[in-house]
């Protein structure tokens, strides 16, 4: 498939120690993948949905104990511990490479060997970052070919280069005990083993475009970050574009694919989908920031996806698509999930394999369940999904699930003290990683998770990213989840998230006031647009209420948070800090 001596030898290295019979290169044919996809299905490992309903759609189910990110597992391999930071998890390079040597060697004995060489961004643009990840299961391969440009222009965008990441993963037994996904981001080398489940295995996505890339950013002058990116059309045509960081399954498919409610659509409004997790941000030669979404297509959570909530995404999984442990329906071979509408199918199979009914109360879909969708396939996807300059972004917007605390929506007063916003955000953990759920824990940009080195040093980038964009985006904060004494959502989210977005853009271009509060400038309630809803002023009020006794607490929490960081958390945010308590005097 290539003369590249840099990419012959590291496979040649590879494959001696995993030992597969035979390797295939990943040529990005629509014959291969199909013989690929015949493959599969012939084992068992992916099963063939209803043509007419679903075509080209498959369902795919991990093993039980393999359903999500496994954070505790995975590591930051910096030479020195302090690179690493004291968030992510770390141990020595040499020490490293031994352990997983071990695993690795003869892992995949008796299977094939994938080499899929992938871009991040369209292929030969300024953006683009180019990756190899060798694999033994065709899963992965199949995923990879949605979420990734997969295939021999990228190998001939590399030339006799040795720039690209190098990625391994390995089934291997799917052994939990022995489970890792670790990044050796002074090596752009990549291993992952024992799992099959999506953001351990598709190392383009979160260990590439976010670990690797983040701390690639850093060196380089720019920013790798977990956000969609959606651009707001008005009526004279005019496109907005506003970015968005929400932790794991906390809304940023939802937000990215929006369908603008009522008063909008009749006005002309449209909304565009760029992203739904991932940007890679620059400082444009126009001195603004732009971004593009480095990714091809989207692993977006099937629950609670339905033709109210999110008729775009649905729309998108309509064809062309990979559901991961969701509800298999056996009367018309279609999949159904928690959310989907309210009539569960009979004769049904749940996530687990096992003969499933509604009644018995337990969830059919496993709550991390996925669909893999090719973003051209989404109806609202931008047109400038391909360009390879990305948009310019007017607002940068953080936000959590927070039930009492944060407001529905405030605005920084600058971009440092939105760099403190972002630093200091708060979410209840989901299902989109193992462990418990529901429990706030401090979340940075939502890229907790996803910083390839010292989160000090991470949040130190950010203020100097401020000080090199003459023309910076302005930042927000946003929460679509506060919740009434019953435990209910009191804003109505989803497409009705477009009215907060409206005031942003309104505070954007200086048309609208604002509240001064301690934490920042919140909206006058008659700014926000409640025309339609089922909600009143007094309720939106409420949500917008900055609570002190609340916010001193919270105060508390921020100096315990930055003290575990360390000694690398930037002075311009312990500043902002110091006004803050100041604030709440
Ligand atoms: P990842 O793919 O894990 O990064 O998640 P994500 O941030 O893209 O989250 P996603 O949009 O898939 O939403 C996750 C869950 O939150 C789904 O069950 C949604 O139904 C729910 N959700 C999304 N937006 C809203 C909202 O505005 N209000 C409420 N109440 N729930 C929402
Ligand atoms: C997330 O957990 O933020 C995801 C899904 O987008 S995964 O690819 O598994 O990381
Ligand atoms: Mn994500």
């Amino acid at each position: 498939m290539t003369p590249n001596k840099h990419i012959l030898k590291w496979v040649d290295e590879m494959a001696a120690m995993t030992q597969p019979d035979s390797i295939v290169w990943i040529d990005g044919s629509e014959e291969q993948i199909e013989a690929l996809r015949k493959e599969a299905m012939s084992t068992g490992e992916i099963i063939k949905l209803n043509e007419d309903i679903l075509p080209n759609c498959y369902l795919h189910r991990t093993a039980v104990n393999d359903v999500a990110r496994v954070e505790g597992r995975t590591y930051i391999c910096t030479k020195t511990k302090e690179d690493a930071g004291t968030i992510n998890n770390w141990m020595d390079p040499a020490e490293m490479y031994a352990k997983l040597t071990k695993l690795f060697t003869g892992s995949m004995k008796g299977r094939t060997m994938y080499a899929i060489p992938y871009s991040m961004s369209v292929v030969g643009s300024p953006f683009a970052k180019y990756g190899i990840e060798l694999t033994d299961s065709i899963y992965v391969v199949l995923n990879m070919a949605i979420m990734t440009r997969v295939g021999a222009e990228v190998i001939e965008a590399l030339g006799d280069g040795d720039d690209f990441i190098k990625g391994l993963h390995s089934k291997a037994q799917l052994e939990e005990e022995n489970r890792y996904i670790v990044h050796f981001p002074e090596d752009n080398t990549i291993w992952s083993v024992n799992s099959g489940y999506g953001g351990n295995v598709l190392l383009g996505k979160k260990c590439f475009a976010l670990r690797i890339a983040s701390f690639l950013g850093r060196k380089e002058g720019w920013m790798a970050e977990h956000m969609l990116i959606l651009g707001i059309e008005n009526p004279k045509g005019e496109i907005s574009y506003i970015t968005a960081a929400f932790p794991s399954a906390c809304g940023k498919t939802n937000l990215a694919m929006l369908i603008p409610p009522e008063i909008y659509k009749n006005q002309g409004y449209k909304v565009w989908c760029v992203g739904d997790d991932i940007a890679w941000l620059r400082v444009g030669e126009d001195g603004r920031l732009w971004a593009v979404n480095p990714e091809n297509g989207f692993f977006g959570v099937a629950p609670g996806t339905n033709n109210k909530s999110n008729p775009n995404a649905l729309a998108t999984t309509m064809r062309d698509t990979i559901f991961t442990n969701v509800v298999h329906n056996t009367e018309n071979n279609t999949v159904w999930w928690e959310g989907l509408d309210k009539n569960p199918p009979k004769n049904a199979i749940n996530w687990k394999g096992e003969p499933w009914d509604a009644e018995s109360g337990e969830k059919g879909a496993h709550p991390n369940s996925r669909f893999t969708a090719l973003a051209k396939n989404c109806p609202c996807i931008s047109s400038e999904f391909n360009n390879p300059k990305g948009v310019p972004v007017t607002a940068i917007v953080f936000g959590g699930r927070r039930a009492k605390t944060a407001p529905l929506v405030y605005q920084s007063r600058s971009w440092n003290h939105g760099v403190f916003v972002g630093s200091v955000m708060a979410s209840e953990t989901t299902a989109a990683a193992t462990g418990a759920v529901g429990v706030v824990r401090r979340d940075p940009m939502a890229m907790r998770p996803f910083v390839g080195y010292d989160m000090g040093d991470y949040f130190a980038h950010w203020i100097a990213m401020g000080k090199k964009i003459p023309n910076p985006p302005k930042i927000f904060n946003v929460n679509w989840f506060r919740t009434d004494d019953e435990g209910h959502f009191i804003w109505p989210g989803f497409g009705d998230n477009m009215r907060v977005l409206m005031w942003i853009l309104a505070r954007c271009r200086d048309e609208v006031g604002a509240v001064e509060t301690p934490i920042g400038y919140v909206p006058n309630p008659e700014d926000i647009n409640i025309e339609g809803l089922d909600l009143d002023l007094d309720t939106l009020k409420g949500l917008l209420n900055v609570d002190k006794a609340l916010w001193k607490e919270e105060a508390d929490g921020i100096d315990e948070f930055y003290k575990s960081i360390g000694a690398r958390v930037p002075k311009e945010l312990w500043d902002e800090y110091e006004t803050l308590k100041n604030n709440l005097k």
